[in-house]
């Protein structure tokens, strides 16, 4: 089995202070978020940004200003900035991040229900994302919140409307209004990519280490990290991304699944 690729989702865009006091707002934040992830074995950091008052925005310049500061913490991480955004942005506004050097971003593969709210991700949307990705250069990551978003991405990129393979897909469930976080639904994500892709799982809130641990016996890869869920067991607030990325090196360590470090995961992911 190929080493594990850890990816922290250190701040997103939902989770507040008031949720948990370590989600990180400021850029010194975000940079000690982020490097108590790596340092505890995350490969990958996937990032949002935030004003200091914790306002989620996709300002390009923020965002230059994070991965700088970041990259100066912690220089070999793979960042994965998104161009999800928060719900409600435009689509303008989501994509600045990929007008910067990066070597990866998020793509998310259709429209769905967020909660009470609706995440807006239309064809023409994902086709501007795609395209922006391919003259960028930068390798999607597909975000799949639902069954029929992977034959979706799998069409469009069949017509050349978004990058093909390698691709890597991050299964996120049990966000409330998609799918459910289960073994049978991941198995038929995961039986549902073709040969050669890459795969992660997200777990939504207490399903975040079941899920992580179905993914590391299955051989594919993992995402924690507060902007998926904020408790290190039930009832215990983690302190740090860090404790919660420890957590899935000890599970890992456990089954017997060696990490991978930044550099074995660009390996993995086939980015040059
Ligand atoms: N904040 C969510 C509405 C992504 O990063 O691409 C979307 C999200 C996905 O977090
Ligand atoms: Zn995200």
């Amino acid at each position: 089995m190929e080493k594990l690729i850890i990816t922290a989702a250190i701040c997103g865009a939902e989770v507040t202070k008031e949720h948990n006091p370590a989600v990180p707002y400021t850029i010194d934040e975000i940079v000690r978020e982020a490097k108590s992830a790596v340092d505890a074995g995350a490969a990958i950091v996937h990032l949002h940004v935030r004003f200091d008052d914790g306002t989620p925005t996709q300002d390009k310049n923020r965002f230059r200003e994070a991965i700088d500061a970041i990259k100066k913490a912690c220089p070999d991480v793979i960042l994965i900035p998104s161009t999800g955004g928060a719900v409600g942005m435009t689509a303008e506004e989501r994509l600045q991040p990929t007008e910067l050097p990066i070597e990866m971003a998020t793509l998310d593969c259709g429209t769905v229900n967020f909660g009470d709210e609706v995440f807006e991700n239309t064809m023409p949307m994902m086709r501007a994302f795609g395209k922006r990705m391919m003259e960028n250069n930068i390798k999607p990551e597909y975000e799949c919140f639902e069954m029929g978003h992977i034959d979706t991405i799998l069409n469009m990129a069949r017509k050349g409307e978004v990058p093909g393979a390698p691709m890597q897909f991050n299964f996120v469930l049990g966000v409330p209004g998609c799918a459910a976080a289960n073994i049978n639904n991941l198995v038929w994500m995961v039986n549902s990519i073709p040969a050669g892709s890459t795969w992660c799982v997200t777990g939504i809130g207490r399903h975040e280490f079941p899920m992580a641990a179905h993914a590391i016996a299955m051989g594919g890869h993992v995402r924690v990290g507060f902007e998926d869920n904020l408790f290190l067991e039930k009832g215990v607030l983690a302190k740090s991304n860090g404790e919660l990325v420890a957590k899935v090196v000890r599970l890992a360590k456990e089954l017997g699944r060696p990490v991978a470090s930044s550099a074995e995961a660009r390996q993995i992911l086939g980015l040059k």
